[in-house]
């Protein structure tokens, strides 16, 4: 007998877990509907991006978005298939996108209760080289603003021996951020120096903190005085699914997900990973802020 098809097996894709999950909720399957078209938009997106030479889709579309990043061909080509994907889930009421100025309002005969915030390609600069990139999305039911959490007990180390930051900016950090890297660098108990590591795209940086441990940060500095990384569609959406695996999320001030959104495009700084990490950079900002 032939080999067996993928699909004649019980292996657990994410399509048939979130199908599963949606007949036990025992709901309306619009939620069911979302994630299936999301996961067909960034299956799509990742066809794209591994075909991106052979189809010429590397290099930059000639513009900047309204965050004033350097758009490439895959980030229009990305973020035009979330839209459509989203749209025609009739699942969502408002979509917020990294690549739109604006909020995109889905048509009345195709509304629903759901407003995704999105980063359709996150990592861009970083997309001619083929490091790790990747799409980030949050899911808000309107009027309640939940996260909708997909994966279960996955938890995160206590204490981890990476940090993750772009020490190229080290002439703009701040006292607490020079002390803080000083002590993963050069240990005052004489135990072993941190492992540096720094993708330069988020959710790599953010999904290694999340399996490895240890903390990323992406601090403001005199270059990004609020920090470079967006509430609504980067910080969010991994600082909930940071807390989640028992680690913290937090501006170096206060938590990320305590941070009451002004403007859909607002950015924050953002330090997060195993608690223990998050909180000796947390006692370098206190102790600097004391003048001590
Ligand atoms: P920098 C990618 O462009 C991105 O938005 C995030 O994915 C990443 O963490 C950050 O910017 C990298 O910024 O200033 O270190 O190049």
């Amino acid at each position: 007998m032939g080999d067996r098809s993928p699909f004649e097996t019980d292996m657990l894709t994410l399509t048939r877990y979130v199908m599963e999950k949606g007949r036990q909720a025992k709901g309306t399957g619009e939620l069911t509907q979302l994630l299936n078209s999301m996961l067909t938009a960034i299956k799509a997106i990742s066809s794209a991006v591994r075909k991106a030479g052979l189809a010429n889709l590397y290099g930059i579309a000639g513009s900047v978005n309204v965050t004033g990043d350097e758009v490439k061909k895959l980030d229009v080509l990305s973020n035009a298939l979330v839209i459509n994907m989203l749209q025609s889930s009739y699942s969502t009421c408002v979509l917020v996108s990294e690549e739109n100025k604006d909020a995109i309002i889905t048509a009345k005969e195709k509304r629903g209760k759901y407003v995704v915030c999105f980063d359709p390609l996150d990592g861009s600069s970083n997309i001619d080289c083929l490091a790790s990139i990747g799409t980030i999305f949050a899911i808000y039911r309107k009027a309640l603003g939940e996260f909708v959490l997909v994966e279960k007990d996955v938890k995160i180390k206590k204490k981890g021996k990476i940090y993750s930051l772009n020490e190229g900016y080290a002439k703009y950090f701040d006292a607490a951020t020079t002390e803080y890297v000083q002590k993963k660098k050069f240990p005052e108990d004489g135990s072993a120096p941190y492992g540096a590591r720094y993708v330069g795209s988020m959710v790599a940086d953010v999904h290694r903190t999340l399996v490895y441990g240890g903390i990323f940060l992406y601090p403001a500095n005199q270059k990004s005085p609020k920090g470079k990384l967006r509430l609504l569609y980067e910080c969010n959406p991994v600082a909930y699914i940071i807390e989640q695996a028992g680690g913290l999320a937090t501006t170096g001030t206060q938590p990320v997900l305590d941070v009451k959104p002004e403007t859909i495009h607002q950015r924050v700084p953002l330090i997060l990973g195993s608690p223990d990490d998050v909180q000796e950079y947390l006692t370098c900002v206190q102790k600097n802020q004391a003048g001590r």
